[in-house]
């Protein structure tokens, strides 16, 4: 394993130094530890680890992202279920705008309906997060702990989807290797690294649990939702997720079905099957180039079942126990 030890874990758990300049932005991050095995090297910072040329829009974003009352974050880790998410949020506070044959999920991909607060695309920066209209529907890969805490202080609503461990992971190494141009990282490889806390937007068990403890402290505010329950009653949570967000299905709706058609839209084969989610994509730059087909693969639960030995699924199994052991969360 490659352990590129440039930083301290001081400097990891520290913040920016204030005012940055691109110069002085660049120093900071040398200071933090450094870790290669994923497609491209990681840096810790505030105690997860995360692309080092995402620092500084991080860092921006806490000067200049302000947190209005009833805007909407939805808050996942990378590859635990977004752009369904994000679909379905879309669908659930949109729907008395748009009609089911001429929606903007028809010719959009989900993940650029609802931009991240930490990334707006398209080369736009954070004041673009600031002419959009109240309530805001937002979404970020980023932990509780580094979202402005105004987020918890102004009526935002949170709403957090995590997923299965393994599936999230082999999630994690199919995108990793084909985001990144000649990116070619073996399983095992990936597997020892998630184990040991060490994947994108990681440790797994700690994001998850910030806004597992928040959702308990807060529970009409932050909302905590997993993969698989959505698998399984896809309408039921619709149902929840709606009424959570202010907007719960009226009779009339409920009476024409209106769950059920927003669950089809949002389906992983009703996306697929859609052109604008087959074809282009967007550049990310630092030689990332986002296909928008590599947000669909199977879509399933369990899938871990198809890489992974079951003396691999039991390491994980017991070091996620671990780490979440009386929290009340488990998998
Ligand atoms: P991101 O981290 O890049 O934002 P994210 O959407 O969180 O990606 O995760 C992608 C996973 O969600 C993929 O899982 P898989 O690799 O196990 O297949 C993708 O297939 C799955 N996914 C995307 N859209 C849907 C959907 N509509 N229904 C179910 N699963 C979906």
């Amino acid at each position: 394993m490659e352990c590129i030890p440039l930083g301290s874990e001081e400097s990891a758990k520290k913040g920016p130094p204030e005012n940055v300049s691109s110069e002085s932005l660049e120093d900071f991050i040398r200071t933090l530890p450094t870790r290669e095995g994923w497609s491209q090297p990681m840096v810790l910072y505030k105690n997860y680890w995360c692309r080092p040329h995402l620092i500084g829009k991080i860092m921006q974003l806490q000067d200049s992202f302000k947190p209005r009352y009833k805007d909407i974050i939805l808050a996942t880790q990378p590859k635990c279920g977004t752009t369904w998410l994000k679909a379905l949020a879309f669908t659930i506070t949109n729907r008395s705008r748009y009609s089911f044959t001429d929606h903007p999920l028809l010719t959009s991909n989900p993940q650029y309906l609802v931009p991240f607060i930490e990334i707006p695309d398209n080369g736009r920066d954070h004041t673009y997060l600031e002419t959009l209209p109240s309530p805001r529907l937002l979404s970020t890969h980023m932990p509780l702990s580094m979202l402005p805490p105004e987020t918890s202080s102004h009526g935002c609503r949170l709403v957090y989807l995590c997923r299965e461990p393994k599936d999230a992971l082999v999630s994690r190494w199919h995108f990793e290797n084909r985001i990144v141009e000649g990116s070619n990282i073996e399983l095992v490889k990936a597997f020892d690294m998630f184990c040991e806390g060490f994947s994108p937007s990681g440790p797994f068990w700690n994001h998850c649990l910030e806004y597992w403890k928040e959702s308990l402290a807060r529970p009409n505010e932050v909302l905590f939702l997993k993969y698989e329950e959505i698998k399984s009653h896809p309408e039921q949570v619709v149902r929840q997720l709606a009424k959570f967000l202010g907007v719960p299905l009226t009779e009339e709706e409920e009476s024409s079905s209106v769950a059920e058609k927003m669950v089809k839209l949002c389906s992983f084969e009703n996306l697929t099957s859609l052109k604008v989610n087959q074809t282009g994509g967007v550049d990310h730059g630092n030689k990332i180039y986002v296909e928008n087909s590599v947000f669909f693969r199977k879509g399933k639960v369990g899938d871990w079942a198809n890489h992974m030995s079951e003396e691999m699924a039991e390491k994980l199994d017991h070091v996620v126990e671990q780490m979440l052991k009386g929290s009340g969360l488990a998998f």
